[in-house]
């Protein structure tokens, strides 16, 4: 596969900047600076990376409500996106989205999403828009292997195969919804072939290896965009963190998380690719560490002096107003 030296620092720095992001946002939610309920993305960054290289221009995503690794991906201002969780007057959605509902329009992301298999009817929309103006978009909606026993799911795959829209389904296993295990809520353990019996190819990757991901989702957007209807890209990957931050996690095995975090961690993985293939050197990503890190401290510094909504500002930006 060839990826230039640009997007492979460019890949390595957003999963960077996700997994910074979210290791700092735990650590001050649990500080009790962040109010609302938080699902951090952490362990599975490269999903969102790997798909939203791929994006370009209006191409659209719509997200989950464990998010911020989505909208980061596709180019959400990594400071507007933390004052956002701060609950910011300055914040990417003025302080009123917090973590689940990050959205930025003219990014092309149309929202993280706190209804489960909310996404996929909203991306089908957002294709049939572009289908309608040939404007040769896809819409991408990510959504956890929960979202697959939702009727929703169901109805906008389905509806995608029959309007022949550039819809793109990334479904990503991270082995529970909720609490509850995968082996025990889906029916099957084959859930590429159920998602293929809507009539659509799916591309299935290992979710902790950037190059993996990459190549699915290429063929996935590739198959959208060029006017074949839909397409799905199916990864595995666990999460390093609870559902929710503060999840006292007792129904996952005893040392199941450290051996994710030692043995499926995109990080890892991504510079033990760059060792064997000598594209980039370990300085060379070593210095954009420094730089992510110092990032994410003045994101959090930014959030923490900066005001915050008053009493006026509750009525604004509730409804749209379609009048000029
Ligand atoms: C329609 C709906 N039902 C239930 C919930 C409660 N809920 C929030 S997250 C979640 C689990 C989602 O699991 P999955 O889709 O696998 O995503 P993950 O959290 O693993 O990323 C549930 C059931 C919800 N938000 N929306
Ligand atoms: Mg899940």
């Amino acid at each position: 596969m060839s990826l230039d030296k640009e997007s492979l620092l460019r890949a390595y720095r957003q999963m960077k900047t996700i997994r910074e992001f979210e290791d700092r946002a735990n650590a001050e939610i649990m500080n009790g600076q962040i109010p609302g309920f938080t699902h951090l993305y952490a362990g599975q960054e490269a999903n969102a990376v790997g798909v939203c290289e791929h994006l370009s221009g209006r191409d659209s995503i719509v997200s989950t409500h464990r998010g911020h690794g989505h909208c980061i991906a596709r180019g959400a201002d990594v400071i507007g996106m933390m004052k956002e969780l701060f609950g910011c007057a300055d914040g990417l959605c003025k302080g009123k989205g917090g973590s689940m509902h990050v959205a930025d329009l003219d990014k092309g992301i149309l929202g993280a999403n706190g209804i489960v298999a909310g996404g996929p009817p909203i991306s089908v929309g957002a294709a049939l828009a572009s289908k309608i103006r040939g404007s040769g978009e896809v819409a991408v909606s990510f959504s956890g292997d929960g979202s697959v026993n939702q009727g929703t799911c169901f109805e906008a795959m389905n509806l995608a195969v029959v309007l022949k829209v550039p819809a793109v389904f990334v479904i990503e296993n991270n082995y529970y919804s909720e609490h509850t295990s995968i082996s025990y809520a889906v029916g099957t353990d084959d859930l590429k072939a159920r998602t293929e019996a809507f009539g659509f190819p799916v591309f299935v990757a290992d979710g902790s290896d950037f190059f993996a991901v990459y190549e699915a989702a290429g063929k996935a957007v590739e198959h959208a965009r060029s006017g074949n209807g839909p397409a799905g890209v199916f990864c595995e990957m666990g999460r390093y963190y609870g559902h929710f931050v503060g999840d006292p996690q007792g129904y996952r095995a005893p040392g199941e998380v450290k051996a994710l975090r030692q043995d499926s961690c995109c990080l890892k993985n991504f510079r033990a690719s760059m060792e064997e293939m000598g594209d980039l050197n370990s300085a060379e990503l070593d210095a954009i560490d420094d730089e992510v890190m110092a990032l994410i401290e003045e994101s959090v510094v930014a959030a923490k002096s900066a005001p915050r909504p008053t009493p006026a500002d509750v009525a604004t930006d509730v409804y749209v107003n379609y009048q000029a």
